[in-house]
């Protein structure tokens, strides 16, 4: 079993992190940058070392500063948490190459997966449904405006390297897609050193929802109901709920198999997400997998009762998933509190909390690395809490997070919790009427987007 791990991340996510270990008796040691010396993660671990200057790419994106951390505090595992190196293949290879315990899938796994197109394509062979488009990666322009006269307009242009909508371009009409192509292979160079890009039908009216699932090293793979996030701006995921509002349980049921499919059609092991698009008419199309702990993962957990993150390690650790099949009880939903202004077009504010207060209550989580007197730092994402309410039914969910939101109070840093209150006491959030748009009728005139 492991008995110290070292966590490559920081932030809400670090400190959940470090409760886990705590639960099951494992020494957590933290990393920290120049800018996270007096953060909360650095504080609340059994130890900590400074890994580099602010910049994610000289501390937590440095491979070989992260190990040489793991290595001097001795560590047996590294939890990489989300984002940063939790889906880098390389830093996978590299950690079992030192004898440490990635915690996560193994490194095939992680580039199955992070090949979005080849994914796809994988998940299809076994029998998952997909959205229309092209086979594989496109070509040229040429080979993609004849895709497009099959399957018509409006396409979606994806880098496969990209997920979560990075290098993601819309087209309308043939001209348009000339370009959209051209620019997205362009631009999936320069952010991820790979051109390859693939056509979607753009689903206009489609909701996001996703399935979680659990598999061990000895071939077990357990679902854990769904999420949905069709509240989202710009990628950024404001509101996920489950169960999802749209689904009936025979689409559930289906839904729910289709990602055990899709996990073994890539080799995953440990916690991971299958994507999927669910159209107005019920059909749900898989789009991509996700490779990590994600940061609405709550939900799951105040659902199912199982804490995912210590599901995680004993994965990691070799240890059987000890059932097959998991309960969901009652309803949960949460919110993203961003330290940004929804008034100035959601301009990070970062800055000193000179006084904050955090709601709880019955049915009330907060996931949090904020204290009164903490300075958010304007290098990385604007994260700074997660408001995550139960309830017996969505009811009661809604009414316990939008009492929860209207306490949240940070001084001197702007913050998205009014937002989020509002959105969930609207008459669409309550009717479970969560399309693409929804987001736009509550934001200020100068803030909507096309
Ligand atoms: C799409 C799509 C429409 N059509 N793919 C969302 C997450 C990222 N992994 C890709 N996403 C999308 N892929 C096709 N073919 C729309 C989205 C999408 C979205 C979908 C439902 C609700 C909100 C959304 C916000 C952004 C993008």
């Amino acid at each position: 079993m492991i008995r110290r791990i070292l966590i490559a991340n920081r932030g809400e996510i670090a400190v959940r992190i470090i409760r886990a270990c705590r639960e099951m008796g494992i020494t957590s040691i933290a990393v920290y940058s120049e800018a996270d010396k007096n953060s909360l993660h650095a504080m609340l671990a059994d130890e900590c070392i400074c890994i580099g200057p602010p910049e994610p790419s000289k501390s937590y994106l440095n491979i070989p500063s992260i190990i040489a951390a793991a290595e001097i505090t001795d560590a047996q595992a590294i939890h990489p948490g989300y984002g940063f190196l939790s889906e880098n293949a390389k830093f996978a290879t590299i950690c079992r190459e030192c004898n440490i315990t990635f915690i996560g899938p193994s490194a095939s796994a992680i580039s199955n997966s992070g090949d979005k197109s080849a994914c796809r394509e994988a998940v299809k062979r076994a029998g998952v449904p997909t959205v229309p488009g092209s086979e594989g990666l496109i070509r040229s322009s040429a080979e993609a405006a004849e895709i497009a006269r099959k399957i018509g307009y409006p396409l979606l242009v994806k880098a496969s390297a990209g997920g979560g909508g990075k290098g993601m371009r819309i087209a309308h009409n043939e001209a348009a897609l000339k370009h959209a192509v051209t620019m997205a292979s362009n631009e999936a160079e320069s952010a991820f050193g790979d051109p390859g890009v693939y056509l979607e039908k753009f689903l206009e009216k489609a909701r996001h929802v996703e399935v979680q699932i659990l598999a061990d090293e000895h071939g077990r793979i357990v679902t854990l109901g769904e999420r949905e996030c069709s509240i989202q701006r710009r990628h950024q995921k404001l509101i996920e709920e489950t169960p999802s509002p749209a689904l009936t349980n025979s689409q559930r049921s289906k839904m729910l198999r289709a990602a055990v499919r899709a996990a073994k059609a890539i080799k995953y092991t440990n916690a991971g997400t299958a994507e999927f698009l669910l159209g107005p008419d019920g059909q749900f199309y898989f789009i991509e997998f996700n490779a990590r702990i994600q940061v609405e993962h709550p939900v799951t957990e105040e659902v199912t009762g199982i804490d995912l993150v210590r599901e995680q390690i004993r994965v990691a650790s070799g240890e059987p998933l000890g059932y097959s099949a998991v309960k969901n009880q009652g309803h949960s939903i949460e919110a993203r509190v961003y330290a940004e202004n929804p008034e100035m077009n959601f301009m990070p504010s970062p800055g000193i909390i000179r006084r904050c207060h955090i709601p709880g209550g019955p049915g009330i989580r907060v996931d949090t690395h904020l204290f009164s007197g903490y300075e958010v730092p304007r290098y990385y994402d604007s994260l700074m809490a997660k408001v995550i309410a139960r309830g017996k039914d969505r009811e009661e969910a809604i009414q316990r997070l939008s009492g929860a939101l209207d306490e949240f109070i940070t001084e001197g840093v702007e913050n998205t919790a009014r937002l989020c209150a509002r959105i969930v006491r609207g008459d669409r959030f309550r009717r479970g009427d969560l399309g693409p748009d929804l987001l736009e009728e509550y934001l200020p005139m100068n803030t909507k987007t096309a």
